[in-house]
């Protein structure tokens, strides 16, 4: 890879992601595509270079690939699953006729794809526990309809036409830099932000609600692990079931508790969550990902808490 364009440079993995790829490839080889009204700002403004790029707009992804001669797409742009709910064509026409537009700008100027797909792709059909890289998935929500649509289209662009399209299925992203916004796991870094800010946390999901999440350090190392893979190792391409640690709330509440002891949570149940919630997988088998491209994740729910209160803290002036 020599010249990396990010779309959705500034969301939450997107933001994170082209600082860490600037950091391995070099800041003026590392693109952040935006849209108007979520400009970068600051060290990812400063660092490297920036375009706009809309992903619905095919002709702002072809100007930006021509200018920088770019050879690799990470895709980020996406509304997540509680949101899709509410405006289920935006959905669709960002994640699917955007992904298109991609995928074309691809296919003619030899680019390789990243787009991600998630844990939000199986539905309550499929294996809770330790679901399967192969098995059924049969999502009811919006964003579970285009997360499959993407690793279909993704994986007929591959097969069909020889486009390099990668991806994996991330779980819930825990982060401390960019928030996530509209997502069914996003109370996992909301609840450390209370922690911190010394608030009471209200919990959207029943104690005993299982899904697999991940430190953001992990989640930028698998998609830059598998974009550097070999080939050859490759049997699956979109896209590779990742886990690190899967808990309920009461779990990360007690990992919290146990550094800020005076920490409080009550539960107030948000039904769409919930139910978006109870349709995903308990946790992951990501057996495929470790055989092929070797992935293996650095942090459990205990590191990545002490990490998340420390940056927390300094970010916070807490
Ligand atoms: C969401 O909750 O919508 C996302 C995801 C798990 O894909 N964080």
């Amino acid at each position: 890879m020599k010249n990396i364009l990010v779309i959705g440079a500034t969301g939450q993995i997107g933001s994170e992601l082209t600082m860490e790829l600037r950091k391995r490839y070099g800041n003026e080889h590392v693109v952040a595509g935006y849209i108007p009204g979520a400009e970068p700002k600051g060290i990812l403004k400063d660092s490297g270079p920036s375009e706009i790029v809309d992903v619905t707009d095919r002709t702002s992804i072809e100007a930006a690939v021509k200018k920088y001669n770019i050879d690799a797409i990470y895709n980020l742009a996406a509304l997540l699953s509680v949101v899709a709910e509410s405006k289920p064509m935006m959905a669709w026409r960002i994640g699917i006729d955007g992904l298109w537009n991609v995928l074309e700008a691809a296919r003619e100027h030899g680019c390789a794809v990243f787009t991600p797909s998630s844990i939000g792709s199986f539905g309550a059909e499929t294996p809770h526990v330790k679901t399967p890289q192969d098995t059924v998935q049969r999502p009811r929500t919006m964003y579970g309809v285009t997360k499959v649509t993407t690793e279909l289209l993704s994986d007929y662009y591959h097969t069909k036409y020889g486009v390099d399209t990668r991806s994996v299925r991330f779980p819930g992203i825990i982060s401390n830099v960019t928030l996530p916004g509209g997502g069914t796991t996003d109370y996992a870094v909301e609840i450390y932000y209370a922690a911190v800010k010394g608030e009471k946390f209200v919990c959207p999901v029943k104690p005993g609600t299982l899904m697999d999440m991940m430190y953001m350090p992990d989640a930028l190392n698998a998609a830059i692990s598998l974009m550097e893979a070999d080939p050859t190792r490759l049997k699956h391409r979109n896209a590779f079931n990742i886990a690190s640690m899967s808990f309920g709330p009461e779990t990360i509440y007690a990992a919290i508790k146990k550094y800020v002891p005076d920490f409080e949570m009550v539960y107030e149940i948000d039904p769409l969550k919930q139910s978006i919630a109870d349709s995903w997988p308990d946790c992951l088998d990501d057996t495929c990902a470790r055989q092929e491209w070797d992935w293996k994740p650095q942090y459990d729910l205990d590191s990545m808490t002490v990490d998340m209160l420390e940056k927390l803290r300094a970010k916070l002036n807490k």
